[in-house]
């Protein structure tokens, strides 16, 4: 969201998952369509087979979508910019950027220019190891195409560059005008069913619902007088992000942490310093559908209710709105979210009062212009994709048509730089993380799956078959994998997905957790951590893994 609020003015996916269809090229860079976002996946694979578009996939894993790819740019992790800069590079150098585009629409182009003049795909192969005629080939496919969609995920977003690298994208779209027309655009595939809803409703240190910043006196008077609380009771100093706040609470800044559905006892960068952050503080409150490893460690654990059990709307990818209704009655003690929540203002002495999802949907609307035209009684003949102004408006399909949401469109001038930590002699391996598609992040929900289970019932670390031969470690074998932060156990899985050097393991499994390895160095402006670069050793285990580890019996942090 940063990247893209630079350049464009706003952070979500420009285009539609339908128009994919239409399009002759799709970009994928550091997305595994195939295992984290299957059903769009599926609409690839129609794109290409059924209608023939090209597929440039720049990731640095063999994944699926590498069988349907007309070219496959594998890049050392960590070298985006020097690809994408290069790319650049070739467009402009060979007269293929869409000067009317550039003239109308955008600007800093002279900047960009000068920034790319220097990235030959020569210089960008000694950084990244992608061949420099691979590059040359993805400018002239892209820039020649009538309607090119790129895509990304994490692999472009968890890194220090992370912003950088989806700037770097953007320049690609500005320069060739592959933007504000569907089946184009700029296409961040948002993780969780809810994220993008969860941001659009303020769920960021910085900003109210709508992206409307808590350092505009305008803005903070509007929300005053919209939620009837006086003026100085909001405060225009934006809050921590989450790498923030366990250092906060490791430094005694932070006093009360209250957690709602996520598990940062698996899923934030290395563990121990999280685990220490969490000892900290006075108070930990764990709000949560089941007692996930981060609730294990709270003074207070409330009950929820699952997706199944409520109402409410989940906005997707594409920015659409969509309702959900309660299918089962919640168990026990568990509540909807918002019930909570209620409850716990009011006892706080809040003078809350809302009937229902339907209600607070009605008073976002008052609040949040992208939402301004929904309703749940809209949206019970389907979703409805934001912006969408008015009651009678129909949504908005395409985003930046005609115009940015900043006005004109932004190049930005980026200067290459290598991850935090890179492979040395003491820890020679590159670990790269991720996801498989048979599980959910910690796998609270996934590895109550039996079926699930029954599939992926370990932790894997992806290792290349030449890597394997000079240790001396066989397919299935145990292997212990450390890095400066700690040490776990998995089994090795050989395979030539990852490149030479390279190590990819899930932060599926507890018992494995991988966390306990990553380093929390962030991205500068998103803060985001670098979960897909960090260094590690990788040697044979000495005894057999102890197979009664269960990651519901023992601390994450048994073999820490
Ligand atoms: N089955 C399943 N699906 C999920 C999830 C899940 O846990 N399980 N989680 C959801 C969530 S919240 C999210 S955010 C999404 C994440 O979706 P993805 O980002 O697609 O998932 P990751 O496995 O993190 O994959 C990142 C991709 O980046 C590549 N990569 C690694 N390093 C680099 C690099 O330096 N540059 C580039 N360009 N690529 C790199 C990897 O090889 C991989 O293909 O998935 C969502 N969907
Ligand atoms: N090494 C590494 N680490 C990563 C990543 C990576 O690629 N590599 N990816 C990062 C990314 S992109 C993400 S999104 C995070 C995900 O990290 P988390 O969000 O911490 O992981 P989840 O396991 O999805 O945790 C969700 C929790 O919500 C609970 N839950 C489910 N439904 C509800 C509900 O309706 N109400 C409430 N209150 N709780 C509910 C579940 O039981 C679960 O405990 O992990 C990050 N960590
Ligand atoms: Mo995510």
């Amino acid at each position: 969201m940063a990247g893209l609020a630079a350049t464009l003015g706003s952070g979500a996916m420009t285009d539609s998952i339908s128009n994919i269809k239409d399009a002759d090229l799709l970009f994928v860079t550091g997305s595994n369509t195939t295992e984290a976002h299957p059903v769009i996946a599926l609409e690839m694979k129609k794109a290409v087979r059924r209608f023939g578009a090209k597929l440039i996939l720049l990731d640095p894993r063999a994944i699926e979508l590498a069988d349907f790819a007309t070219l496959h740019l594998r890049q050392r992790p960590g070298t985006d910019v020097a690809v994408l800069n290069a790319i650049a590079h070739v467009i402009i150098r060979d007269s293929l950027a869409n000067s009317a585009f550039i003239e109308e629409r955008t600007e800093g182009f002279d900047a960009l220019a000068a920034a790319v003049a220097g990235w030959t795909p020569e210089r960008a192969e000694v950084i990244s190891g992608v061949p420099a005629q691979l590059i040359v080939d993805a400018a002239y496919l892209y820039a020649h195409a009538r309607n090119a969609m790129i895509f990304w995920a994490m692999g472009i977003t968890q890194h220090t560059t992370g912003t950088d690298n989806v700037k770097a994208c953007s320049n690609l779209a500005l320069l060739t005008g592959h933007i504000g027309r569907p089946a184009t655009g700029l296409n961040p595939l948002r993780g969780q069913n809810n994220v993008q809803g969860a941001c659009d409703m303020g769920g960021l240190p910085n900003v109210f619902p709508g992206y409307q910043a808590v350092t505009d006196e305008a803005i903070r008077r509007k929300f005053a007088a919209g939620w009837g609380v006086a003026y100085e009771a909001l405060s225009p100093t934006p809050g921590l992000t989450v790498t923030e706040i366990s250092r906060g609470a490791l430094e005694g800044r932070i006093k009360a942490i209250y957690i709602m559905g996520e598990n940062p006892m698996l899923s934030d960068p290395n563990l121990s310093h999280v685990a220490e952050a969490f000892e900290r503080v006075e108070l930990l409150v764990c709000q949560d559908i089941f007692l996930n490893e981060t609730a294990q460690r709270a003074d207070v654990v409330l009950p929820a209710a699952s997706f199944a059990e409520k109402g409410g709307t989940f906005t997707n990818t594409e920015r659409r709105v969509q309702l959900i209704r309660p299918a089962l009655p919640p168990p026990g003690e568990a509540r909807p979210d918002w019930a909570i929540l209620l409850d716990l203002a009011r006892r706080l002495g809040a003078d809350w009062r809302y009937d229902g999802p339907a209600d607070i949907l009605a008073e976002m609307a008052t609040l949040t212009p992208q939402y301004a035209g929904l309703s749940h009684a809209r949206l019970a003949a389907g979703g409805l994709q934001w912006p969408c102004p008015t009651a009678e408006h129909p949504g908005t399909p395409v985003l930046h048509i005609g115009k940015f949401t900043r006005g004109r469109g932004l190049f930005a001038p980026l200067e290459f730089r290598p991850p935090a930590e890179l492979p040395d002699d003491d820890f020679p391996f590159l670990l790269s993380t991720g996801r498989i598609l048979f599980h959910w992040h910690g796998g609270t929900m996934s590895r109550r799956s039996a079926g699930l289970e029954a599939i992926a019932p370990e932790a894997e670390a992806e290792i290349h078959p030449a890597d394997a031969a000079r240790l001396g470690i066989a397919d299935g074998e145990p292997v212990c994998v450390s890095s400066r932060r700690g040490r776990v156990v998995a089994a090795a899985r050989l395979t030539p997905r990852s490149s030479p050097g390279m190590v990819f393991m899930t932060f599926h499994y507890a018992e494995a957790a991988v966390n306990l390895l990553t380093i929390d160095a962030v991205d500068p402006t998103a803060k985001i951590p670098e979960y897909k670069v960090c260094a590690v050793n990788i040697t044979k285990l000495a005894q057999p893994i102890n197979k009664e580890l269960s990651h519901e019996s023992e601390s994450p942090f048994a073999l820490a």
